[in-house]
């Protein structure tokens, strides 16, 4: 064991460098080629890997000091005594640029002993206009990561590479359209070795103002850069890239649905981002396609439609009797008579009594509808989906059945078309045949009201001064208060359980 000094590697013709993150404390443990600090100019960050594994006795430098080569960065008791400080060339030659007309070509710049490199970005779109020193790829080789930065300013005119090939030095990268023709002097490199993947440590419990450190991630120099600057955890953000790297379109979105899901766009203050692996081990699962496209609409709908639900219980005794009574005939039929049809049924009956909630809200305007579709919340394997059953007042209740039947067997076996989930002016949310006792249901806009129905239970009910038992069907209906105010909700809700009491009445 010896102790060594680790200093500044040569990182180009660079004077002064702004230290921007301190990766290790006295009596760590490091291996070979840890990243030990990130060094940032106004031109390139990189990291500087440790030339030996060792154990940390002395930090020199801190963050915000600016350093040069052959600065002192820590001292290092050293494991291996045979390693150099050999680092990765980081100062790759100019971009090189040839020219055709208006539209010149960007290939590979020299980018060190390096035979071929694998592209892990390519950050830009066909017709995109780019800025000087804009990414165009990155690349990735066993030692480094690096972005090669535009030249010159222009609009990609067609794109050579995509992610996945392997390129060297002057493989074509891209044809922008310019007006400039002459290349650049010395383009702008930022290189950056690569960290060993490695499991993420746990990490030491932060408070919310520190910065975040993103030292153990495995991402490009600009990832890196942006969630700094905004204070991302890139810990919290699942990678999709090759090997467990977060790209720039992982980032984005991460920004982009903490945008959304966090209200800041509508000022309140934004949900914290927590790195829960510091509290215990987790892991990432992503979310089904329908989930991710629900969650979007019940969240519009939830934060801009005033929902009121009114909560009842009705006695369906006799609806029950009944239906037991004539279960058979359905199931002859291979379907099942379910108090479900009833409801729809009944709400048809209530639809038409208190149109309003037959309606959808346009500006200052109702749309009051004389058709009656009900929209049956389905619950599938990848989550949940509302087809609609059309016209529900000129079917009876075995074309019901039979169509129910149809829609949630092709809704589980995700093959319901987007129309057969279009037009409905009303909807159920019948969690019955599950449990619970009462639910706040979401209404599915444009629609301006929607049924809860939760699981059945024997009751005692006060009549005519005894109690008597008498099957109960717990009721919630949510509604939009801008359009149905309170009293209306009440009495909707009262008729439609004096339609299940007696379903005589709906002939009348
Ligand atoms: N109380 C007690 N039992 C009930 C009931 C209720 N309110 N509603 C249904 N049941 C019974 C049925 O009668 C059936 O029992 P039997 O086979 O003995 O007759 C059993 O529960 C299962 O019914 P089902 O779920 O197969 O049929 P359904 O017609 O009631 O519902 C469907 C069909 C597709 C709506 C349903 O399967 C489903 O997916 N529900 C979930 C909807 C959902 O996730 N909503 C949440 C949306 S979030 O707002």
């Amino acid at each position: 064991m010896s102790i060594v000094n680790i200093t500044v590697p040569d990182i180009g013709n660079v004077d002064n460098v702004t230290v921007i993150e301190v990766q290790v404390a006295p009596g760590d443990t490091i291996k070979k080629e840890q990243s030990l600090v990130t060094l940032e100019s106004d031109k390139a960050s990189m990291e500087i890997p440790s030339p030996s594994a060792g154990v940390v006795k002395e930090v020199k430098v801190k963050v915000g000091d600016k350093i040069k080569q052959n600065d002192l960065i820590l001292t290092l008791e050293q494991a291996d005594q045979t390693t150099s400080q050999a680092l990765p060339k980081t100062e790759p030659e100019a971009t090189q640029v040839s020219s055709t007309a208006n539209v010149q070509v960007i290939r590979i710049p020299d980018i060190g002993n390096v035979d071929k490199v694998d592209v892990i970005e390519v950050p830009i779109k066909v017709g995109q206009s780019i800025k000087k020193n804009q990414t165009l790829a990155v690349l990735e080789s066993d030692k480094a990561s690096m972005e090669i930065p535009s030249p010159i300013e222009g609009i990609v005119h067609d794109i050579a590479i995509k992610v996945g090939d392997k390129v060297a030095q002057d493989s074509v990268i891209c044809s922008l359209t310019s007006q400039e023709q002459k290349p650049e002097a010395k383009p702008e490199q930022k290189i950056e070795p690569k960290p060993e993947p490695k499991p993420q440590p746990i990490a030491e419990p932060t408070s919310e103002a520190k910065p975040v450190s993103n030292d153990s991630i495995y991402a490009s120099p600009g990832v890196r850069r942006l969630a700094r600057e905004l204070n991302i955890d890139l810990k919290t953000i699942a990678p999709t890239g090759e090997k467990g790297r977060i790209t720039k379109d992982d980032l984005n979105n991460f920004i982009k649905n903490r945008m959304q899901s966090t209200g800041a766009s509508m000022g309140v203050e934004p949900m914290p981002v927590v790195d829960f692996s510091q509290f215990g081990p987790i892991e990432f699962q992503e979310l089904s396609r329908i989930k991710k496209l629900s969650a979007k609409f019940l969240h519009r709908n939830w934060v801009s439609i005033p929902h009121v639900t009114q909560f009842d219980e009705v006695d369906i005794t006799d609806l029950e009797e009944f239906r037991q009574q004539n279960k058979s005939k359905f199931e002859e039929r291979g379907v099942k008579l379910t108090p479900l049809v009833f409801l729809m049924k009944a709400s048809v009956a209530a639809l038409k009594a208190f149109p309003t909630f037959n309606s959808s809200l346009q500006g200052d305007q109702l749309v009051i509808k004389h058709y009656y579709h009900i929209g049956v919340a389905v619950d599938t394997p990848n989550g949940l989906v509302v087809p609609v059953v059309r016209d529900v007042n000129l079917k009876g209740f075995m074309e019901l059945a039979e169509e129910l039947k149809t829609l949630s067997t092709k809704a589980r076996a995700g093959q319901l078309t987007a129309k057969e989930m279009q037009g409905s002016t009303f909807t159920i949310s019948s969690l019955g045949g599950i449990g619970g006792s009462a639910f706040t249901p979401i209404i599915n806009a444009p629609d301006v009201a929607i049924l809860g129905a939760s699981k059945t239970h024997m009751a005692p009910v006060y009549q005519n001064g005894t109690f008597v038992p008498r099957l109960m069907l717990p009721l919630s209906l949510s509604y939009d208060h801008r359009v149905i105010d309170g009293a209306q909700g009440a009495h909707f809700i009262t008729y439609l359980g004096e339609m299940l009491g007696d379903m005589r009445q709906m002939l009348l």
